[in-house]
């Protein structure tokens, strides 16, 4: 696979100081596909300096023309959609059609979305005898992951250049080629040098040195909550600011009155659908005793059509730790009625669809976020009951709620205690806020309220 053997500094692709290599495997057959560089503390120190020379220029840059790299930034991505698209599927492992069809689609969606919003956004307000500006918050730490990989970089950078910031970003290790080739976009589309850098690394080696850099204004991070943790109190200590998003335990309501069959197949499908690597997921389905033979039943079948046709998990890493997590599930009693944690191929880092009944919410897999293509099904008497469950985690990212009526979910939905809810299956938004309750995260991304991270405010009173 083609990769740069640089970092992306200053507008150019530049020896890294380190000569460390992070050599990038693609899970379905653990070969080796690329060799990019492992950049050190050093590299980090001249990336934040170029964002930091770079920032008067582009913060005065009028919000019309950071728009219109914007839009530039989206067209190439949108030109070069099946290069993506076959980076994604190489080093993540996700089948083609979902890397088109999600992996190169959604971020290109939400690049046109933060070019429209550079461009119509007003920066300026008149608050009685006041005017309040909102200005960029300065250099931005951008430390994404590896499971979405275009998509966690584009919500980070898109807001950023829209809000006037300039950006290092250090990606997954897992996935530095998709932002490789991210780098190449921005500086096809005309963004002026420095605005945007790259510089792919190790995370305690690069990104713990663009997290603790002073040059750094905000650290916007997505990823475990261990490191989201350490971040925080690096952060808090310098009195920087933080956006983080972290994992998520997210439970899918099935109302009595709800569509069974339908809820359920969505359900399954929302779980298995990047091969569980998703932290929004519907992990823990929640079904009323009366239906409840028949959901899981249900959901074994759905489970089973889905066989081999998902793809591997990005690492032995992961694979290992999704494994370890089924093991406990069976260890602890819950009843498996799919999958199971053999791997169903000789090569690859390949998890069957797995499912487990008889889940009680004190279980580690009712609790703990497995990133893996596990779904656990439980129990409830009434909705108070599936209140409590669904509330019952230290995560509150996402969600969801079915039932015969809309109000009835929705009057549900506002009861529980998480940041993102469907609604009878919902419709991805890019503009649409994305962030967690309790502990899974601070902030939010995507639209308007994702913009609002990157930009502090100035009053000047008259
Ligand atoms: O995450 P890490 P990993 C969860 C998910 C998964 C688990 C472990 O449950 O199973 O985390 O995944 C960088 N200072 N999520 O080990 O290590 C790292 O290089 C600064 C949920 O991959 O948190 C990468 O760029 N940075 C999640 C990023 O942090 C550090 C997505 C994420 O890696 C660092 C991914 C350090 N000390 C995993 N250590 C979501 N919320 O979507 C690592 N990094």
């Amino acid at each position: 696979m083609k990769a740069h053997d640089g970092i992306y500094l200053d507008g150019a692709w530049r020896p890294a100081a380190s000569q460390d290599v992070i050599e990038v495997v693609d899970p379905a057959d653990e070969q080796v596909i690329a060799r990019v560089p492992a950049g050190g503390a050093e590299d980090v120190d001249a990336a934040v300096r170029a964002a930091r020379a770079a920032l008067p220029g582009w913060a005065a840059t009028p919000p019309a023309e950071r728009a219109a790299r914007l839009g530039a930034l989206r067209d190439v991505l949108e030109a070069r959609k099946d290069e993506i698209a076959e980076t994604v599927t190489a080093e993540l492992g996700s089948p083609l059609a979902f890397s088109q069809a999600v992996h190169a689609a959604v971020p290109i969606a939400v690049a046109g979305s933060y070019a429209e919003l550079a461009a119509t956004h007003s920066f300026e307000a008149k608050v009685g005898n006041s005017t309040v500006y909102e200005e960029p918050v300065g250099v931005v730490g951008a430390i994404t992951p590896w499971n979405y990989p275009l998509h966690q970089i584009v919500a980070k950078v898109a807001p950023s250049l829209a809000a006037g910031c300039t950006v290092v970003l250090k990606p997954a290790e897992d996935t530095p080629l998709t932002a490789q080739l991210f780098a190449e976009a921005v500086h096809e589309a005309g963004v002026p040098a420095g605005v945007f850098n790259l510089v792919t690394g190790l995370g305690p080696v690069a990104g713990q040195a663009l997290a603790e850099h002073p040059g750094v204004d905000l650290v916007s991070f997505t990823g475990s909550t261990a490191v989201g943790r350490r971040i925080a109190a690096t952060a808090g200590a310098a009195v920087k600011k933080v956006a983080l998003e972290l994992g998520g335990k997210s439970a899918n309501v099935i109302l009595p009155s709800a569509d069974l069959a339908r809820a359920v197949n969505v359900g399954v499908a929302n779980v298995m659908s990047n091969s569980g690597q998703t932290c929004s997921a519907w992990t823990r389905m929640l079904v009323h005793r009366d239906r409840y033979e028949e959901a899981v039943a249900l959901a074994a079948t759905a489970a089973a059509k889905y066989g081999d046709r998902i793809g591997p998990v990005v690492s032995a890493k992961q694979q290992a730790r999704v494994r370890s997590y089924i093991e406990k599930g069976i260890a602890e009693g819950a009843r498996l009625i799919a999958g199971g944690p053999e791997s169903p191929r000789e090569r690859g880092y390949f998890i069957a669809p797995t499912v487990f009944a008889d889940v009680t919410p004190e279980m580690t897999i009712a609790q703990e976020e497995i990133f893996g293509p596990v779904l656990s099904i439980l129990r409830y008497d009434d909705e108070d009951d599936a209140l409590r469950i669904a509330n019952g985690t230290v995560y509150g990212l996402a969600g969801a709620v079915w039932a015969g009526d809309e109000t009835e979910a929705v009057a549900f939905a506002r009861r529980m205690d998480t940041g993102q809810v469907d609604i009878n299956g919902g419709r991805f938004n890019p503009r649409a806020p994305f962030g967690g309750y309790k502990q899974s995260g601070v902030g939010r991304e995507l639209g308007a309220h994702g913009l609002a991270e990157y930009l502090q405010t100035k009053s000047l009173q008259f």
